[in-house]
């Protein structure tokens, strides 16, 4: 028996052989029988490459339904699927690249000619391009499709075997890849279906990036499992969002997603009436954006909480009390405790670092034992999140034990960008963090002490270039000194006062 996920996926796909399960307003529509095999074509294309079971396949390219079919193939052929944000820079990307020593590389044509020189730091690197329904990847493709080259066979793997690495960044160092298996995947779709009554009369309205868990294993994975149809958006636009979604019942997004819809006067009972489920992570919700949604549509958001690192592990209850400010209870599955900095058990109402347990938590990170073991106690993840668990079992997140900045819902950890402003001439030092922002959530604000006036210009200039854009300062102070406690660590709690009405 193989535990590849995507023979999970794929009983669903030939059950709905002739439904249509993936359709972009506008453009394609695949039924199940088209997704098994034109990832069965893909999947032998990629095999005659000489890609092998565990070799990493990196993925930047725009969203669409290839990407879908390639992702699908990925798995397929027993590979695993490394995602990258497409707002990354050149400079971002080689590092992910050559810490997976990615075997094979899909981007658009743009991106071509420097990935191609980074062939001599990775020597077993190929690269194929994708632009919309172009490039060689699609020339492979046609390649094996032309030879009848579509195996059938789905590639046996372990439950314990990696289906996906995802980077994600930390309060030190360099990014660490999640080690993300195939059980893992198997099992947090499972406790999605049940606590969600997700099933295949469903239809999605995916409007979220197809690079991060949210998008790709909590939206599209839980749908293609249930044999449930997806409306397919390129990205989060109102407009096309409100179009679909008297098609759909159920929606997944960021808070920004729903502060959005809010703005817009045509979003009203009568537009969101078909639909049974609007569910929001990957950032705080806040009480007010659930009360105005109510009051405008009738219907209480559903929020849930995850990490790359676990899938999702807590959720308000689909039938019962959805309470605005709580991730919810554990879900099916899944067990939680509340710890004190001296280790010890929390009770119920104290807030402390929250912990998880489950089948759905990853198997470590790629090439990190030591990081692995020191987030690990056992079994247990450390989230760094700190939360409450209430007398009847709801969770919630009350803060970060981590320095961290959550932004339109994309994490960005300050010390990536304080790195790149104090290696810059005439910075002394500096102190990102994040303030209220009335669209994201959090907007990134940088305090600077320099050798004198310092030309932020020039600096914001620099950040582009390394950086992606989502993580760019969107407002710059000069101060003479950083306030400091009596140990000398940067009081980033007095910051985020002093600057908290920057977006205001
Ligand atoms: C884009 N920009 C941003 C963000 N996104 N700035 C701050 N925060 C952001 N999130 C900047 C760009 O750099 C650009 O600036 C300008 O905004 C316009 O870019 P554009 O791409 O047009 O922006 P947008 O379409 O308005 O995108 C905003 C968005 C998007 C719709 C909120 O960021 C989004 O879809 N976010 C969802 C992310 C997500 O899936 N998160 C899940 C990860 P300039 O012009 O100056 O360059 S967390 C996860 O997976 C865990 C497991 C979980 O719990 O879910
Ligand atoms: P990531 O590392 O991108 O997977 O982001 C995971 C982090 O997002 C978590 O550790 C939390 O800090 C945050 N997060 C996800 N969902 C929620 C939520 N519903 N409420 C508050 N924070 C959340």
């Amino acid at each position: 028996m193989t535990h590849n996920v995507f023979a999970a996926i794929q009983v669903n796909l030939q059950h709905s052989a002739d439904k249509r399960l993936l359709s972009i307003p506008g453009g394609r529509n695949l039924t199940g029988s088209d997704l098994d095999a034109e990832s069965a074509i893909l999947s032998s294309a990629l095999i005659d490459l000489g890609l092998e079971p565990g070799d990493r396949v990196s993925v930047q390219i725009d969203k669409g339904w290839m990407n879908v079919v390639l992702y699908l193939a990925v798995l397929r052929c027993g590979a695993v699927y490394l995602p990258l944000n497409s707002a990354y820079t050149n400079s971002e990307i080689e590092y992910f690249l050559t810490d997976a020593e990615s075997r094979l590389h899909v981007c658009v044509a743009d991106r071509l000619s420097h990935i191609e020189s980074l062939k001599g730091s990775i020597p077993s690197l190929q690269v194929l391009t994708l632009d919309g329904e172009t490039g060689t990847l699609v020339d492979a493709f046609e390649t094996a499709k032309a030879a009848c080259q579509s195996s059938t066979d789905v590639v046996a793997r372990a439950s314990n075997d990696l289906a996906s690495i995802i980077y994600t960044s930390g309060t030190t160092g360099k990014p660490k890849g999640a080690m993300i298996t195939h059980s893992n995947l198997v099992a947090n779709a499972g406790m999605l279906t049940e606590a969600w009554g997700y099933s295949s009369d469903d239809v999605l309205l995916h409007s979220l990036p197809l690079f991060h868990v949210h998008g790709l294993f909590v939206a599209l994975n839980l749908a293609l499992m249930n044999g449930g149809p997806v409306i397919m958006l390129p990205k989060f636009d109102p407009e096309m969002v409100l179009e679909a979604m008297p098609d759909a019942t159920v929606m997944m997004g960021v808070p920004t997603y729903y502060t959005r819809l809010l703005a817009d006067p045509r979003f009203d009972r009568d537009v969101s009436g078909h639909m049974r489920l609007f569910i929001s992570g990957s950032a705080p919700l806040l009480v007010e954006t659930s009360d105005e949604f109510f009051s405008r549509t009738g219907q209480r958001i559903l929020e849930r909480y995850g990490m790359t690192e676990t899938g999702m592990s807590c959720s308000n209850p689909l039938n019962g009390d959805r309470r605005a400010g709580s991730v919810g209870p554990p879900l099916p599955g899944v067990e939680v405790r509340i710890i004190a900095e001296d280790g010890s058990l929390l009770p119920h109402g104290e807030i402390g670092s929250l912990e998880v347990k489950g089948d759905h938590v990853f198997k470590g990170y790629w090439k990190l034992p030591e990081k692995t073991a020191a987030e690990f106690k056992g079994d247990w993840f450390i989230t760094g999140d700190m939360a409450t668990l209430s007398n009847d079992g709801y969770i919630s997140i009350v803060g970060r034990g981590k320095d961290l900045i959550i932004s339109g819902g994309l994490n960005i950890y300050p010390k990536e960008i304080e790195d790149v402003l104090n290696d810059q001439e005439g910075v002394i030092e500096s102190a990102v963090v994040g303030v209220p922002h009335p669209d994201f959530g959090e907007g990134i604000v940088a305090i600077l002490v320099g050798e004198s006036q310092l030309d932020t210009d020039a600096l914001q200039a620099v950040c582009r270039e390394k950086l992606a854009g989502f993580k760019l300062p969107r407002r710059w102070i000069q101060l003479d000194a950083l306030p400091r406690n009596t140990m000398g660590k940067v009081q980033k709690n007095l910051l985020r006062d002093d600057y908290r009405d920057s977006f205001s």
